[in-house]
């Protein structure tokens, strides 16, 4: 595990030409995890960057990292995969809010409880984009789509609420509207030790509404600290939280003052442990017939 003060944001962008729609908040997001990994400072061979599917998902290609763009919803079991193999690769993850919360809504929950260090990067843009326009778990009540032609009755999930109830360690919330706030809120969270999480409302030019634009964020947007909230305090986190869909907040949420062992720690732990008592070909033993 090496870090090279050197390394500069270009060092993390590829020769790969994003493809996204002139204008997707998804240009802004990835420009600012170049600067986050630079400021972070670990050389893209030690990085691996995971994605589902989604046109957010196609940002770890992007990038100078190990990528793997894979299969819709399925990032974060692939990442926490990749962390137990190899701990000291820093492992991201990144998709779009029908990617983390629609199909691959049941993984969230599992891999926050288990706490391995892990950076969990929602484009939060309340649409299904790649798949041209359909409502997505995010889409605010009444949004008429190409599925909800009418306007929708579904109430949106609430992605900040979740993670904070799950016990993710780390939430925080960011928007491209704000470029150097989300450099510094995603390096936080790269370097919180243990599970963490920002939702970036990543706004969608071709399908998202009016209101959910970088011109209307500019207007909208609140930091935290300007309101005066303390990360440290997890109540005061549920409550701001809860404004999800009427106050655009930035920043940190939360952020556990003291982070407790991350899965990937305890799991080498007890690797190290049983190496003492069960000697290795008593182990393969168990699973071979003779
Ligand atoms: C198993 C599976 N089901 C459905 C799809 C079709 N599909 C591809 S991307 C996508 C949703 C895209 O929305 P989101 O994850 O929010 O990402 P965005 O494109 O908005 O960035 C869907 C339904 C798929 N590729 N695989
Ligand atoms: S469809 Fe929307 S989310 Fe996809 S690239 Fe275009 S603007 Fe971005």
């Amino acid at each position: 595990m090496t870090t090279n003060p050197l390394l500069v944001a270009k060092d993390f962008k590829s020769d790969l030409k994003p493809i996204w729609c002139p204008g997707c908040g998804d240009f802004g997001v990835v420009q600012a995890i170049y600067r986050a990994l630079a400021g972070v400072g670990r050389p893209p061979h030690e990085i691996a960057f995971v994605s589902g599917i989604g046109c957010s998902s196609r940002i770890p290609g992007y990038t100078t990292a190990y990528g793997f763009n894979s299969v819709h919803g399925r990032s974060l079991p692939i990442a926490q995969g990749i962390k137990m193999a190899n701990p000291d690769l820093l492992v991201l993850c990144a998709g779009g809010d029908g990617d983390g919360f629609s199909i691959g809504g049941g993984h969230v929950a599992h891999a926050v409880r288990r706490n391995p260090d892990i950076t969990y990067i929602v484009m939060d843009n309340q649409i299904y984009g790649l798949t041209k326009g359909q409502l997505s778990p995010t889409s605010p009540c009444g949004l008429k789509t190409v599925t909800s032609t009418y306007g929708s009755f579904e109430q949106p999930v609430n992605p900040l609420l979740y993670l904070l109830s799950y016990g993710a360690g780390f939430v925080a919330q960011a928007t491209p509207a704000d470029m150097a706030g989300m450099a510094s809120v995603i390096e936080e969270a790269i370097r919180y030790p243990g599970f963490s999480f920002v939702n970036i409302q990543s706004p969608c030019v071709t399908y998202g509404q009016e209101t959910q634009q970088v011109k209307a964020h500019r207007s909208q947007m609140k930091s935290l600290a300007s309101v005066g909230h303390d990360p440290a305090n997890r109540m005061g986190a549920f409550e701001l939280a809860s404004h999800y869909g009427e106050e655009l907040y930035t920043g940190v949420f939360y952020r556990n003052p003291t982070p407790p062992p991350t899965y990937d720690a305890l799991f080498r732990g007890r690797q190290a442990e049983l190496a003492t008592k069960v000697p290795r070909d008593r182990i393969l033993d168990m699973f071979v017939q003779r």
